[in-house]
């Protein structure tokens, strides 16, 4: 028997995404804060975005304002490479096993990083779609946003646009410049539909690549901790770099390699890659493209 029933398979594939309980034990979950809890306290002796990945940028991610009394570690990048607890989540999971229920058989990963909004701290998320982050020959990708915490109304939830993964690609880039985030317009009405994804700790929202989502600052005194992981049918051929490259980029999760490509008609402005620690820098590019007001 697959992990998901085939109602919940239709419920995806309809709203274009989907909240499953328990698809990591207690146990792996303890390993995994315990873990991201160190590397707070390891941010706390840095001023900079530190570390390297392995096109030499940095893995932790810090927010501006960041320092040892209040740290801001927003981001993680790759962290499957430097830790067994989050690289097992990523592969031998019941989390893997319902992506290879929706996009599979044949499952390959793509790339993961952890957000953190950790209390106090200001970041948010601005409306996008991921799949123009990641072009494919094919949009069968599925970005799984394990929650490490337990996600409320309060901490800075995914917000999602139910349906808005049939519609439009939308661009990111405007006035000439790579923001990351989609048209004001396209924004607004978007936030106001926006379903939020809350969740207990140990819950994975199943994301469609298509889907418009982004998600405002933690507003509570608790922290809200995403591994996301992306994975892709095994015939989608990446049409960009991966902005978070990492060592196990193509590596099968689920079924067997095929070496074909499969693609879909559809047209799309290529991404501009990042050149800093994540994607936030090139969201704060938003308001510049805007021009004065
Ligand atoms: O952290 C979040 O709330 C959303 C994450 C996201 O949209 C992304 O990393 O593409």
């Amino acid at each position: 028997m697959g992990a998901l029933s085939e109602e919940q398979k239709a419920k995806f594939w309809e709203d274009g995404f989907l909240v499953i309980e328990d698809v990591v034990d207690g146990s792996s979950l303890k390993n995994m804060r315990n873990e991201f809890a160190d590397w707070v306290e390891e941010s706390r002796t840095h001023s900079e975005s530190y570390g390297t990945i392995v096109d030499g940028r940095p893995r932790f991610d810090l927010e501006p304002g960041h320092n040892a009394d209040l740290p801001a570690l927003r981001r993680v990048n790759a962290p499957v490479e430097v830790s067994d607890a989050y690289y097992h989540a990523m592969f031998d999971s019941k989390m893997a096993d319902c992506v290879a229920d929706l996009i599979g058989p044949n499952v390959k990963f793509h790339h993961s990083k952890i957000n953190s909004k950790l209390p106090g701290g200001q970041t948010e998320v601005k409306w996008h779609q991921d799949f123009p982050f990641t072009p494919h020959s094919n949009d069968d990708l599925v970005t799984a946003l394990l929650m490490i915490d337990e996600v409320t109304e309060e901490n800075g939830p995914l917000e999602v646009l139910p349906g808005s993964h049939k519609g439009d690609i939308h661009g990111l880039w405007h006035n000439g410049v790579f923001t990351g985030a989609v048209a004001e317009d396209i924004a607004t009405q978007s936030q106001s539909k926006a379903v939020t994804c809350i969740g207990k700790a140990g819950s994975v929202c199943l994301m469609h690549t298509r889907l418009l989502h982004g998600s405002t600052s933690n507003l509570s005194a608790l922290p809200r901790t995403l591994f996301i992981c992306v994975y892709s049918a095994e015939d989608a051929i990446p049409c960009s770099p991966n902005p978070v490259p990492t060592k196990f980029q193509g590596l099968m999760v689920r079924g067997e390699r095929t070496n074909k490509v499969r693609s879909m008609d559809f047209q799309i402005e290529l991404p501009q890659l990042p050149t800093t620690a994540s994607f936030f820098d090139q969201q704060a590019n938003d308001e510049a493209s805007h021009g004065p007001a």
